[in-house]
């Protein structure tokens, strides 16, 4: 383990009123969303966090692989909200808020949202957000978010060769490591916060936050969702926090699943 977790100091500093009160930490886990999900089954209390060291099976939407070397910030955490089951979906503009301003706040860095999930630097995706909704009559029971930060490793050497250009990480950004239980720390308050002002003011003030993050809103993007692709002007992002693309014959399309990529005048940008 490269920089060592001091959970005793990290819960004795941590302000919030229910975020990260119940706390589970493991070296090493197959993945902390199915860790939180079998506890959330088992009734555990709304703001119960998991972090593992290591994820051996880390996963991303639509069954991708998630690369969890030691080093990184991987965790879940258990929420209970009033919801209906459509906007479950909303939590990950939460979580993408969090994590924009945190480490825009911690360490000065130009954090772009990408939607639907991601947060990057200069275009390299820094973090990777999953969240997952388990609803019955079509309430929300829980919502699984898992985060997760690349920090203190070098994507050079802890990356396969296929994510080294597309990924950054807090040490490369930074030249130097992080303490990841200040990390951490910071990212449940500010998750705590954007959850009660998503509670209290509704989820548009929310979204104002995120597309203020949002760099690729205004340019020419290509969309890819299975074997699709689609090219259009990525114009906003709406209430339901779908993507609103105008293609290319003028018409608009309200986008639900799917990546996006930038393209600009040197090609596609990196995503
Ligand atoms: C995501 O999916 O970006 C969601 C990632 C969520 C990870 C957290 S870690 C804690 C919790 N436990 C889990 O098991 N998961 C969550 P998606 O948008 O589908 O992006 C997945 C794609 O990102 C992969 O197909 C790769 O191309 C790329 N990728 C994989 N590992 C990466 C990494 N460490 N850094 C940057 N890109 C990565």
């Amino acid at each position: 383990m490269r920089a060592k977790f001091d959970l005793s100091r990290l819960q004795i500093g941590l302000r919030n009123r229910f975020l990260g009160k119940t706390m589970f930490f493991s070296k090493n886990v197959p993945s902390t969303n199915d860790w939180a999900e079998e506890l959330a089954r088992f009734g555990a209390f709304e703001g119960t966090v998991v972090v593992a060291v290591t994820q051996t099976r880390g996963r991303g939407r639509l069954h991708r692989k998630w690369v969890s070397p030691d080093g990184g910030l991987w965790f879940s955490v258990i929420f209970r909200p009033k919801l209906s089951a459509r906007d479950a979906h909303k939590l990950t503009f939460v979580a993408g808020v969090a994590v924009a301003e945190t480490l825009r706040e911690m360490y000065g860095l130009k954090t772009e949202t990408k939607w639907p999930n991601d947060v990057s630097v200069d275009g390299r995706k820094i973090c990777g957000i999953l969240g997952k909704a388990n609803a019955s009559g079509g309430k929300v029971d829980f919502v699984i978010l898992g985060i997760g930060v690349n920090a203190n490793f070098d994507p050079k050497h802890a990356l396969p060769k296929s994510l080294r250009e597309k990924a950054t990480s807090l040490e490369n950004e930074l030249g130097r490591r992080v303490r990841l239980e200040k990390l951490l720390a910071k990212l449940l308050e500010k998750l705590e916060e954007t959850y009660d002002i998503y509670a209290r003011e509704g989820f548009n003030t929310v979204l104002e936050k995120w597309k203020g993050y949002a760099c690729f809103l205004g340019h020419e993007v290509e969309l890819s969702d299975k074997n699709l692709k689609i090219k259009g002007l990525a114009c906003g992002v709406n209430q339901d926090g779908a993507l609103v693309l105008r293609l290319e014959d003028g018409n608009l399309a309200n986008i639900v699943t799917g990546d996006v990529s930038m393209r600009s005048d040197r090609g596609l940008r990196r995503h």
